[in-house]
């Protein structure tokens, strides 16, 4: 059973997750828009991920007795100046997830709530790979400059990325993805 302090700060990440998620689909419309399709690809299975994360959340909470609540999402921005504004801001928002995700680690340690400690333990992982991924793009996107060739390599070279249903963060069985 969960706490009713620990199942609001679930719920509330879950719907952040959601925001991410939204985030994202804004990123992939603006770069699309802009023929930056192979940007607009990566952002865009950016945010089939996070819908991914929000479907652990909602499986937990509800796991453990809680009810998965949804909440109203703010708008995100719908235009960036260039690919590596939007990357950067795409770094420094999977930043802001992870510490959210090592606030609520410490809550469950602090309420010996070890199946939401052990539940949480994937976010903390897949945070690493996030934070890395978008750092890579922005590195990369620094070095390039103001190359028109080179971001348009960058942007070839991200068409390339695909959504994996494999995706399952700790303790959603399976079944409940495809689902
Ligand atoms: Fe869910 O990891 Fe990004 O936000």
């Amino acid at each position: 059973m969960l706490s009713k302090k620990m199942e609001a700060q679930l719920n509330d990440q879950l719907n952040f997750e959601l925001y991410s998620s939204y985030l994202y689909l804004s990123m992939s419309a603006d770069f699309k828009a802009k023929a930056f399709n192979g940007f607009g690809n990566w952002m865009q299975v950016q945010a089939q991920e996070e819908l991914v994360h929000v479907m652990g959340y909602h499986y937990h909470i509800l796991s453990r007795g809680g009810k998965p609540v949804m909440k109203k999402i703010d708008a995100p921005e719908t235009s960036w100046d260039s690919p590596l504004s939007a990357f950067s801001e795409a770094l420094k928002h999977e930043m802001i997830v992870t510490s959210r995700i090592n606030a609520l680690v410490k809550l469950a340690v602090e309420e010996s709530d070890f199946a939401s400690s052990n539940f949480l333990q994937w976010y903390v992982s897949e945070q690493v790979e996030e934070e890395a991924n978008a750092s890579e793009i922005v590195n990369q996107l620094k070095m390039v400059g103001d190359s028109k060739q080179g971001v348009f390599m960058l942007d070839r070279e991200l068409s390339a990325r695909t959504f994996s249903m494999s995706l399952i963060p700790g303790g959603m069985p399976a079944a409940t993805q495809g689902a």
